[in-house]
C-alpha cells in the first residue's frame, strides 16, 4: 500500500473518531470563547484539534496547521479545521464538520470532510475520484434544470458591504444564493451536487483545502487558491460546476478581478 493510500485510509478513520468526540462534548461544554465579535472557539474545537494533531504527528511524523493552535508547514503537512461551522455547532444545527487536508510538496493530495450529525463522509485522493459514504459523487452539472444555487460564505475578514455587493451581482446574473456557516461543508455540497457553487471572498486554508480537492475530483472547477500565499494567509475561493464558470467569472471579475482557474477548466 502506498504511503498516500495509508494516510487516506487513516484520515477517514480519524475524521469519524474526531466527529464522535465533538458530538460527545457538545452537550457538556463551558461557554465558548469569543475570538472576535462573530468568531468563537469551544472546548470541543480545541480537544478535536489536539486529538488530530497527536494522531498525525505520532503515526507519520507529519506537521500540522490547525485553526486553533496553528502549526508549521512542511513538504508533508495536514491542514485541519477541527470543527468547521463552530457557530452552527454551538447553536445545535447539523451544519458543521471535521475538515482534514493533506498536502505533499505544496499540492493537495487528500481531502476528507465528515459531517457527524447526518453521517456524511466525503473523501478524495488526487487523481482517485471523490466519494460520499464510499459511493462516487459528482458536481451537479446543472442537471436539475432550475436556477443555479451558489452558497456564499462570509466573515468579518471582509466588509459586509462587499459581501452584499456579491449577492446583488449573483442575483443580477440569475443565480440564487444561500449561506450556511461552514465553508468546508458548503464545498462538500458542491462536490456532491447539492450546491452548484461556493464562493467566499476570503476563507482560511483549513476551511477550504479539503473541499477544494473534493470539488476538483468530483468534476468541478476551483480557482488557484494556493497561488499567492493562500496556505498561510487564506484567499478568495470560487468553486463551481463547470457549466457555471463563464457566468461566475462575469459576475466576480467586476468586484474581485479575474479568476485564475486551476487546473484550467473548460466551461
Ligand atoms: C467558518 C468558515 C466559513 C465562514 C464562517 C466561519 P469556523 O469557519 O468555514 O467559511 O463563512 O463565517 O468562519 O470559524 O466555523 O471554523
Amino acid at each position: 500500500m502506498s504511503d498516500l493510500q495509508e494516510r487516506y485510509d487513516f484520515a477517514i478513520g480519524l475524521a469519524v473518531e474526531a466527529g464522535a468526540l465533538a458530538r460527545r462534548m457538545r452537550g457538556a461544554m463551558a461557554a465558548a470563547d469569543a475570538k472576535s465579535r462573530l468568531d468563537f472557539c469551544t472546548e470541543a474545537d480545541l480537544a478535536v484539534e489536539r486529538l488530530i494533531r497527536e494522531r498525525v504527528t505520532t503515526r507519520f511524523g507529519d506537521t500540522m496547521i490547525g485553526e486553533e493552535d496553528g502549526g508549521d508547514a512542511s513538504d508533508s503537512v495536514w491542514v485541519v479545521d477541527p470543527i468547521d461551522g463552530t457557530t452552527e455547532f454551538i447553536h445545535g444545527t447539523q451544519r458543521w464538520c471535521i475538515s482534514l487536508a493533506y498536502l505533499r510538496a505544496g499540492q493537495i493530495e487528500i481531502g476528507v470532510i465528515y459531517a457527524p450529525d447526518d453521517d456524511r463522509l466525503f473523501a478524495a485522493r488526487a487523481g482517485g475520484g471523490a466519494f460520499l459514504n464510499g459511493r462516487p459523487m459528482s458536481v451537479s452539472h446543472l442537471a436539475h434544470g432550475a436556477v443555479p444555487v451558489v452558497e456564499c460564505g462570509w466573515s468579518e475578514r471582509r466588509p459586509l458591504a462587499t459581501f452584499t455587493d456579491l449577492l446583488h451581482r449573483l442575483v443580477a446574473g440569475g443565480i440564487e444564493f444561500r449561506r450556511h456557516g461552514s465553508g468546508a461543508l458548503g464545498l462538500a455540497d458542491v462536490a456532491c451536487g447539492l450546491n452548484d457553487g461556493y464562493i467566499e471572498l476570503h476563507i482560511n486554508a483549513w476551511d477550504a483545502l479539503a473541499g477544494i480537492l473534493l470539488v476538483r475530483e468530483a468534476g468541478g472547477c476551483t480557482n488557484d487558491f494556493l497561488a499567492d500565499g493562500g496556505l498561510r494567509n487564506g484567499a478568495c475561493l470560487v468553486a463551481v460546476t463547470p457549466e457555471l464558470v463563464a457566468r461566475i467569472a462575469d459576475t466576480l471579475t467586476a468586484s474581485s478581478g479575474p479568476i485564475r482557474w486551476f487546473p484550467p477548466c473548460p466551461s
